[in-house]
């Protein structure tokens, strides 16, 4: 997340897909950083607390603002409550949340959060987590399982139904076939065996600085290096024994395939078994809405 963030890009292609659809949508910006906006949000955590402010009165860095920014909207929960209190089972509630890997993985703030929202006799909301990884990632395998892992901590420690997402699949159109991309669907071992960007790292090209090699502790050494694939493997493995993670693709430009993922969270919040029964006008139609 740069410090200057934007409105995440499928929170805004999910925006406007709910609007043509004439779906109602309730969009909470929960990024403290986030200043520019596609669709203005219905709640912003900048109006509580900003990433900025923190930075500059506390003397923190990006991390520790952020989260900084997260206990604070933990001592100050009416803030959500006050907003989401009144809306009805209509209403899809996107929640924008910074993309710092940290605030998912090894602290409890949005565990906390989450219980929270969920809560049966206060909120009482049905929640999916969606986790986007950018499908660049399945260039470098060990970036993808690096990835995955992380979705895999997630899931585990938010106890929510989750989807998890490659998203801008515009951006390896030209590189990886469909066929092969389908690998990359469901995560296993076997797809470490013929890794790209591996076979690169083993083949130092005269450009690559000669300590890297040399230096035994170097990034270019210890990624080459068989304790490196060791590694990967053993986190491969690991992923693929819990078999919890698979991925739906996205490519926020098309319509379609912004439809079928918001089709998946649908199903995991069950919005359509939520909705009151429409009234049915004598022809069979429903009524028409008033404009
Ligand atoms: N090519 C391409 N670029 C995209 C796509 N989605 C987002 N981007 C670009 O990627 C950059 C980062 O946007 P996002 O990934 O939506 O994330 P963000 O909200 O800025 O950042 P975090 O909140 O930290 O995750 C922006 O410059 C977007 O224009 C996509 O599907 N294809
Ligand atoms: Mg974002």
């Amino acid at each position: 997340m740069s410090k200057y963030g934007v409105m995440s890009t499928f929170c805004a292609s999910l925006i406007t897909h709910l609007q043509l659809n004439r779906r109602s949508a309730f969009y909470v910006n929960l990024d403290p950083a986030a200043e520019t906006f596609e669709h203005q949000p219905d709640l912003d955590i900048k109006d509580l607390i900003s990433l900025e402010d923190v930075m500059d009165e506390m003397k923190l860095g990006p991390n520790g603002g952020l989260i900084y920014c997260f206990e604070f909207l933990m001592e100050n929960l009416d803030f959500l409550t006050e907003a989401l209190d009144s809306l009805t089972e209509e209403y899809l509630v996107i929640i924008d949340m910074p993309g710092q890997i940290e605030l998912y993985t090894h602290i409890p703030i949005l565990p906390t959060l989450v219980r929270f929202l969920t809560q049966p006799g206060a909120l009482d909301m049905r929640l999916c987590a969606a986790y986007l990884l950018e499908a660049t990632f399945v260039i470098d395998r060990a970036k993808y399982f690096a990835g995955t892992l992380s979705a895999m901590s997630a899931m585990i420690l938010l106890e929510v139904p989750h989807i998890n997402i490659l998203s801008k699949m515009d951006l390896v159109k030209g590189q990886v076939r469909n066929k092969d991309f389908k690998r990359f669907i469901t995560p296993d071992v076997s797809l470490l065996e013929d890794d790209p960007a591996d076979k690169k790292r083993r083949q130092p090209t005269t450009t690559d600085s000669e300590s890297q090699y040399t230096d035994p502790m170097g990034t270019g050494a210890m990624m080459s290096g068989a304790s490196f694939k060791r590694l990967n493997t053993a986190v491969a493995g690991l992923i693929e024994s819990f078999s919890m993670v698979s991925y739906l693709k996205l490519d926020c430009t098309d319509e379609d395939s912004v439809a079928s993922i918001l089709s998946y969270i649908d199903d995991c919040i069950q919005f359509h078994e939520a909705q009151e029964p429409r009234e049915i006008k004598d022809d069979g139609e429903e009524p028409a809405e008033e404009e």
